[in-house]
């Protein structure tokens, strides 16, 4: 059976991303992608995927955010390929909601430019938005979108240049550590492979390839919308309009994009985290008229032009893990052989160049210098503390 030094189980965001920078460091490199390459099955696709700095889920994830900037840079000189736009970004809600505190906070913890917008300032900065008056925004210029397929495809062909060998259509079907510390094999309907390590970024096919990890992972269908504004997309072109994550007052949290698609294309818009569970064997792909009904009602509170005419919309997956912090780690199991990458709960994409520079340092060194503490399954998979006067 032919023999790599890493094998990388799935070409999605993470997978192409660890192929990439594997190949790059000089490993031989084989991938395994169960569809084709830049497929809409997973995780990866939609066109947009909003990145930012001040980060308002933990100020912890401001590091690798800095470099998954100067890495997404160096995708788009290296490939010529326009990966991420850069027009800005609102967080908005009340100055209490999550939203917009988590991000002061991080913006606060690490010195990150950004400024506080009140009502009467948002209204005048972007006129598509229609705040209630006791809601402010923290507004990044350095926020944007970074685009899911292109990043792929960028990465695939960097991981290709650097004499990986990528196969799809090629489930892995099983696989086993060897004895003696001599590494991995795996199978797949057409071969067994083996190598000296293996690289895991299952996406939502966490649950069955990686069970022996113990976290209780939760997949999510969730849907994107496409609508197209009353009076056209002038107003909405990245030129002139911001990402927005807005918060409402009962802790609800949409988010959109400006109109990156041409004049016919429309705006993308979706709930944050209101999905509900799903397998990706068994997903719906189909959107239904009371779902867009109440995606048109809640955006076009904030944003009254936009929902003015419903193009299209499409279903993907969130891997949620019980406290929406990501899992990358050495496999508890198998840590001379085996490094994980998942669980990235609805806000991974941003991070998909640092995910694959970790990832890579994992498997060739088994440490990295990036902080991941906060990403280590134990958090999650913990006995509980025995009971008082147990014995
Ligand atoms: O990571 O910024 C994000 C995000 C917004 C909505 C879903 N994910």
């Amino acid at each position: 059976s032919p023999s790599y030094d890493v094998i990388v189980l799935g070409l999605g965001g993470m997978g192409s991303a660890a192929a990439h920078h594997l190949a790059a460091r000089g490993a031989r490199v084989l991938g395994l992608e169960k569809f084709g390459p830049v497929h809409q099955r997973g995780s990866s696709h939609g066109g947009s995927r909003i990145t930012r700095q001040s980060y308002f889920e933990d100020p912890a994830y401001v590091p690798l955010l800095l470099r998954s900037y100067e890495l997404y840079d160096r995708l788009e000189r290296d490939t010529g390929r326009t990966v991420a736009t850069l027009c800005g970004g609102v967080m908005l809600g009340r100055p209490d909601s999550r939203t917009v505190a988590g991000s002061l906070l991080s913006a606060r913890t690490w010195d990150l430019p950004h400024e506080m917008l009140d009502a009467e300032e948002i209204r005048r900065r972007f006129p598509t938005l229609t705040p209630a008056a006791d809601e402010v925004a923290l507004y990044e210029a350095r926020a944007g979108l970074v685009r899911p397929e292109n990043t792929v495809a960028a990465q695939l062909q960097l991981a290709t240049r650097g004499g990986a060998e990528l196969r799809f259509q090629e489930p892995v079907t099983r696989w086993e550590t060897l004895p003696g510390g001599r590494g991995v094999r795996v199978h797949t309907p057409e071969d067994t492979y083996t190598a000296g390590q293996l690289v895991i970024c299952p996406g939502a096919w966490a649950p069955g390839l990686l069970a022996d990890l113990g976290v209780p992972f939760t997949i999510e269908r969730q849907v994107m919308y496409w609508f197209a504004p009353d009076g056209g997309t002038a107003p909405y072109t990245p030129a002139r309009h911001p990402v927005y994550i807005w918060e409402d007052a009962a802790g609800v949290q949409i988010y959109g994009f400006p109109a990156i698609d041409g004049p016919g294309g429309g705006a993308k818009v979706a709930f944050f985290r209101k999905g509900t569970v799903c397998t990706p064997e068994t997903i719906e792909r189909t959107v239904h008229d009371d779902e867009v009904r109440a995606m048109a009602d809640q955006v076009g509170r904030l944003l009254p032009g936009l929902p003015g005419r419903f193009l299209k919309a499409a279903t993907c997956m969130y891997s949620n893990t019980p406290d929406e912090h990501f899992v990358i780690t050495r496999h508890p199991a198998h840590p001379d052989a085996v490094t994980v990458a998942c669980g990235f709960s609805g806000h991974g994409f941003k991070f998909v160049p640092v995910v694959g520079e970790i990832l890579a340092d994992l498997a060739l060194t088994g440490e990295t210098g990036h902080p991941i503490e906060l990403f280590d399954p134990g958090r999650l998979t913990a006995a509980p503390a025995p009971a008082h006067g147990g014995a």
